[in-house]
């Protein structure tokens, strides 16, 4: 593992960065104690043992533009982040069960009709520390900001599988259950140093109404006008260069964007497409991110009992108020995001600021002028929206928001409820405490 070679980026921006950083001594050494000091001199001078970057956000920061820019943009990684230099060297081998195996160039990407497709990627264990709470979990903590909503350009998977020989719109009954599989170049300590991967069923990858992508753009044309902040300390690092291509965080030169699933699918530095007979065996989609009952614990755990997590289901959180904030007794405005998976999109969002006895619903939008209707064809069928409402707070009170999608799935009340073990989807209605001053 290399973490010399870290990308630039904007610290004050990000909370929760957990930059490269050793592990605790403890976790490095449990077994030998004496011989700490030894290792410990020996480790100070390798980076084995760092890990890797993984940040988000203020809350703040992320519901005040519809398209997140890059820098506010969470990151989440495995591994050190790759330096590719030579972006005309750079290729996707494309191979596993097909006619025609092939070797893309950047260049033979850049020649398929290009889309740009408006995306909500989530993080599964976004909100994990809030269900850390209830009953101690495995996994990287965040708050409310392992998402973002960010315009992805870049090529249709279904028509780079064309040029191997596979139809659109191959269906289950003619391939089975085959795959499509996402190896990086990165290296992760989870895979005994290997690449991080991940796959899709073949009908997802081969239809072009699922929008998976392998993208080279991150927020083109729209990074420079959007500015989620007015405080002047942050806007001058929102007016990025007017390059468009994904940065190394994101996956530069080439990601895939999964729309409507776990983050962890959308796999970043792509390097192999294999399509293949059955899912992926990697960690990931294996021994990770898959949601269990509250009763298994890492003594009864069978990994195989579960499919891996795919679709997100329905998310709300409040992000103008931190959890507490303090008011002034008046109007206070509630606003925040929602988002569900599948491409489904949000019906209706709740909002109580009497802890849960009264509801009000909040206004929807996502591109400002145009009013969102939900499954519509003028909204983005794959992205959040955001929510605001106006509220009349009086005194000390917890302000509630939860979200319904079009599909009338609903968000569980409790954290309690939905408790599992690696501390993944917690989507259970969000509550912020706020504090009357008089
Ligand atoms: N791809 C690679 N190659 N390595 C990774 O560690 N992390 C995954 C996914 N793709 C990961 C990856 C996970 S768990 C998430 S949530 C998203 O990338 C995060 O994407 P972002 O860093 O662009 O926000
Ligand atoms: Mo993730």
């Amino acid at each position: 593992a290399d973490y010399s070679q870290e990308p630039p980026r904007h610290p004050s921006l990000l909370i929760n960065a957990k930059a490269t950083q050793p592990l605790p001594f403890s976790l490095r050494f449990p077994i030998f104690p004496k011989r700490r000091f030894l290792i410990a001199t020996f480790l100070l001078f390798s980076s084995v043992f760092q890990e890797p970057f993984n940040a988000e956000p203020p809350r703040a920061a992320l519901a005040a533009s519809y398209v997140t820019p890059s820098d506010f943009f969470y990151k989440r990684n495995h591994g050190p982040i790759p330096v590719v230099e030579d972006v005309n060297r750079y290729s996707v081998f494309v191979s596993g069960l097909v006619e025609r195996p092939k070797q893309l160039f950047m260049k033979d990407i850049w020649k398929l009709p290009k889309y740009n497709v408006t995306a909500t990627l989530q993080c599964a264990g976004n909100r994990r520390t809030a269900m850390s709470k209830t009953r101690t979990v495995k996994g990287v903590g965040w708050d409310v900001s392992a998402i973002g909503n960010a315009v992805w350009g870049g090529a249709k998977l279904s028509d780079v599988l064309e040029l191997v020989g596979i139809p659109k719109l191959t269906s289950v009954t003619q391939f089975g259950g085959r795959h499509v599989e996402f190896v990086s170049v990165d290296k992760c300590k989870e895979e005994n140093g290997g690449p991080y991967k991940a796959s899709i069923p073949l009908s997802q990858a081969t239809n072009p109404e699922a929008d998976v992508l392998l993208a080279y753009e991150m927020n083109g044309e729209l990074a420079q006008t959007e500015c989620p902040l007015e405080s002047s300390t942050l806007t001058p690092l929102i007016l990025l260069s007017k390059s468009n291509p994904l940065n190394r965080d994101h996956g530069f030169p080439l990601r895939v964007v999964v729309p409507g699933v776990i983050g962890a699918r959308s796999v970043k530095w792509l390097e192999n497409i294999n399509i293949i007979e059955e899912e992926c065996q990697g960690f990931f989609m294996q021994r990770d991110y898959k949601m269990f009952p509250s009763s298994v614990n890492w003594d009864n755990i069978n990994w195989s009992t579960r499919r891996p997590q795919m679709d997100f289901p329905v998310q709300c959180v409040i992000c103008s108020l931190e959890d507490v904030s303090t008011i002034k007794p008046g109007k206070v405005k509630i606003s925040g995001y929602a988002a569900s998976g599948g491409g489904r999109g949000i019906e209706r969002v709740d909002v109580s600021v009497d802890g849960g006895k009264t509801w009000m619903e909040a206004s929807r939008f996502q591109k400002s002028g145009v009013p969102y209707i939900a499954d519509d064809a003028s909204s983005d069928k794959w992205a959040w929206v955001l929510f605001e409402v106006t509220a009349d707070i009086l005194h000390s009170t917890e302000i509630i928001a939860k979200a319904v999608d079009s599909a009338a799935n609903v968000q569980p009340e409790k954290v309690e409820d939905i408790w599992n073990l690696r501390g993944i989807l917690n989507t259970s209605w969000h509550r912020v405490k706020v504090q009357a001053t008089h």
